[in-house]
């Protein structure tokens, strides 16, 4: 069956003339829509589960900002309480109590943190947690995996995935050799490749940075013993273990990543959600480490608009409303009915397809599976996934631009969308078998 063609003129004409004012016409590289081809959609508003574009054409949408509207975008009350604290300014640059409030709120649900500093993005938080890892060990070096995204600072554009991973830019120009040569890598999953490189750079290894469910090469999941396996071979190496759960924080459980599956890291980068849509990010964890950060300590890191007023009230709200009882049993009970019709409209066009989910997060790859880590993600079918996105945002579906992101449903996504969504994956895949 095909889709009425979308009309997306006035998107055309803005992202026309975007590209003239901003490189590739975006403010992030995944929005430009490179590896799918097409012109991107230009949003003039979002609510709920739904997003509109400038030519009046809705979607229901699975990128939710990438991750802050896990209540659905606009909340009301979300909006409500913005209205409120908005009169009283929209930054002090000066202690605020509403800091107080979202910092215990985020003490008491992650197991890792004992203390936590607010930043105004994910890359922030990253790059701030580097520093404190080295500060904390006196060690330079540092364990990523390959297709893990970590914001983009320097030291962490090394087989980076997201937007890099989408582009397929061999890491990035600007970042100096002497940068990244303290950047070790191994493949996700692979513990013996750890061990290894715990061997060849004896007392030189600050810690092992990872995203304990990966989003940013698709969604890739850890085996079974692999995070608990990292927590051993980290203590017993003198190292910390540091979670990155700017995407899986809040959205996996209340407590992340970390407390799903049982295993609590040294430190914990975190951001999206705790902002509710507003820019921030945090760092925490171990009191002892966290005492280090200026100016209780020697480690320097500042922000003028880390803790604004602003931004900590969305966190508040949209952390108050995730905590109401049966929140976590609903987003898995949805994003798992989505991910079902998803592989059962794949096989029904005899598409290859590997699925999986965990709470309100996704993901899927054109290819037979397994995938465990960046190197089998690669074996994705790219050029169909760029057709299957075409086809379905002419079918009123939003997906990320990307094969090596992952999807995010939310509180507001109701039965009768994820049935519409599954409803355009069957016609799509028809379309693209
Ligand atoms: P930001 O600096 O974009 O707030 O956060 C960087 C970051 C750090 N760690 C993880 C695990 C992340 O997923 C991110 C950012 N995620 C991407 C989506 N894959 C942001 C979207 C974009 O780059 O436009």
């Amino acid at each position: 069956m095909t889709a009425p063609a979308l009309n997306t003129s006035h998107s055309e004409a803005i992202f026309g003339a975007a590209q003239t004012l901003m490189p590739g016409g975006v403010s992030s590289p995944v929005r430009a829509f490179k590896s799918v081809g097409g012109q991107p959609i230009v949003f003039d508003r979002v609510k709920g589960p739904y997003a509109w574009d400038v030519d009046g054409n809705k979607y229901i949408d699975y990128i939710g900002s990438w991750g802050p509207a896990i209540c659905g975008h606009a909340h009301p009350e979300v909006i409500a309480a913005l209205q409120e604290a908005v009169e009283k300014g929209t930054s002090f640059g000066a202690p605020c109590a509403l800091e107080n409030t979202l910092a215990e709120m985020v003490i008491d649900a992650v197991p890792s943190v004992e203390m936590v500093r607010f930043v105004n993005s994910g890359t922030e938080a990253c790059m701030a947690v580097l520093r404190l890892m080295r500060a904390y060990t006196g060690r330079d070096k540092v364990i990523k995996f390959e297709g893990c995204y970590h914001g983009h600072a320097d030291m962490f554009l090394v087989k980076a995935g997201s937007g890099v991973a989408t582009l397929g830019l061999p890491d990035s120009p600007g970042v100096p050799r002497s940068t990244t040569a303290n950047t070790l890598t191994a493949p996700y999953n692979d513990l013996e490749a750890v061990k290894a490189l715990f061997a060849e750079n004896p007392d030189a290894i600050s810690g092992v940075i990872l995203e304990p469910i990966v989003g940013n090469a698709g969604f890739i999941q850890p085996e079974p013993g692999f995070l608990e396996g990292l927590r051993e071979l980290t203590k017993e190496n003198g190292a910390l273990l540091v979670f990155d759960e700017v995407m899986t924080g809040f959205r996996i459980s209340y407590g992340g990543a970390q407390a799903h599956f049982g295993v609590t890291p040294d430190l914990t980068t975190m951001g999206k959600v705790i902002g509710g849509g507003l820019p921030v990010g945090a760092y925490g964890g171990r009191a002892d480490i966290m005492g280090m950060v200026a100016p209780a300590g020697p480690m320097y890191q500042a922000g003028t608009l880390s803790g604004n007023p602003l931004a900590m009230t969305a966190g508040i709200k949209t952390l108050e409303l995730l905590k109401q009882p049966g929140t976590y049993d609903k987003l898995t009970a949805t994003t798992q009915k989505l991910v079902a019709g998803i592989k059962e409209a794949a096989q029904a066009a005899g598409v290859p397809i590997t699925t999986a989910s965990v709470s309100a997060m996704f993901g899927f790859f054109l290819c037979e599976g397994p995938v465990r880590n960046f190197e089998e993600a690669k074996a994705t079918d790219s050029e169909r996934f760029g057709r299957l996105h075409r086809a379905m945002l002419e079918r009123g579906v939003y997906l990320a631009p990307s094969a090596f992101e992952a999807g995010f449903t939310s509180l507001a996504h109701s039965d009768a969308d994820i049935e519409a969504t599954i409803n355009a994956f069957r016609e799509s895949f028809a379309a693209v078998a």
